[in-house]
């Protein structure tokens, strides 16, 4: 896929995304259908399925040969990343959006043959858009982001997953001593801007592929690595245990994990 056709799917999927963040505006002034899943802390509303209902239309219609792979089961049935591939979390941070009206996003990914070639995480609350790929460099809104700073971990915030803290899994505890503090917000998305930005050093977390998809490809364009813990590349059909970070930070942790398996 060349520059130019990458530029073209771009600007069309950032219209997508726009009209998403209006019918997710539009949908929470209503009251929320919300319903779980897998347990009380796992959950759905009406405005999860119809954002992800929107962007499975919009890409079908665009590109009919792609598969497409959204959370809440709308697409298709994924057994490769052979040719197109796009990866929906219509909204992420479901959990926030319900009880906290903040700190959730949407993210979409675009994948060729395996290889990332655009992300999005759009911060809804704030109206910022992240977007962009190796290609064309990464975006928050209409502004170019530079690539954060190579920092350690002992210099930096470090962004920790919930159950990964409470289980003291792979020496959580351990990393969050040897950083500047340990920060949980409870999306994905919104702790994968953290780090694009160098708000933070890193990010740890079990993801699921719609979690780390547009997360990957926005973190790898800016020198950042994101990676299973031990180092090894994401397997986008299934579960990781994800780590994104500086190249310095990604060392220190990586000397803790093997410390602690
Ligand atoms: P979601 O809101 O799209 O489900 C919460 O710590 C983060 O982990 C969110 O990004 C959330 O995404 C994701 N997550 C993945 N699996 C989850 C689960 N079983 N329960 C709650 N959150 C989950
Ligand atoms: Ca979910
Ligand atoms: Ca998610
Ligand atoms: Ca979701």
């Amino acid at each position: 896929m060349d520059k130019i056709e990458i530029g073209r799917i771009n600007q069309t999927v950032k219209k997508w995304l726009q009209a998403d963040y209006d019918l997710i505006n539009k949908m929470m002034q209503s009251k929320l259908d919300i319903s779980t899943k897998t347990g009380p802390r796992d959950l759905v509303t009406n405005v999860d399925k119809a954002s992800e209902r929107f962007l499975i239309d919009k890409i079908r219609t665009f590109d009919p040969d792609s598969k497409i792979l959204g959370e809440e089961g709308q697409g298709d049935r994924l057994t490769s990343m052979k040719g197109s591939v796009w990866i929906i979390d219509p909204l992420d941070g479901t959990m926030n959006f319900v009880k906290q009206r903040d700190h959730y996003a949407i993210m979409l990914a675009l994948y060729q043959d395996g290889q990332g070639i655009l992300g999005y995480i759009y911060d809804v609350p704030k109206n910022v858009l992240y977007s962009g790929g190796p290609a064309i460099g990464v975006f928050a809104n209409e502004q170019k982001l530079q690539n954060p700073e190579n920092v350690n971990l002992r210099s930096g915030l470090f962004g920790a997953s919930g159950p990964l803290v409470i289980e003291n899994k792979f020496g959580m505890q351990s990393i969050i001593r040897n950083s500047a503090g340990m920060r949980i917000y409870g999306s994905a998305g919104i702790e994968f801007i953290h780090v694009l930005l160098g708000k933070t050093v890193g990010y740890i977390s079990y993801l699921k592929p719609w979690d780390v998809a547009a997360g990957n490809i926005l973190a790898s364009t800016l020198g950042l690595v994101c990676t299973k813990v031990d180092g090894t590349p994401l397997d986008m059909l299934s579960s990781n245990l994800v780590l994104v970070t500086t190249e310095k930070a990604q060392q220190d942790i990586r000397k803790i994990v093997k410390e602690n398996v």
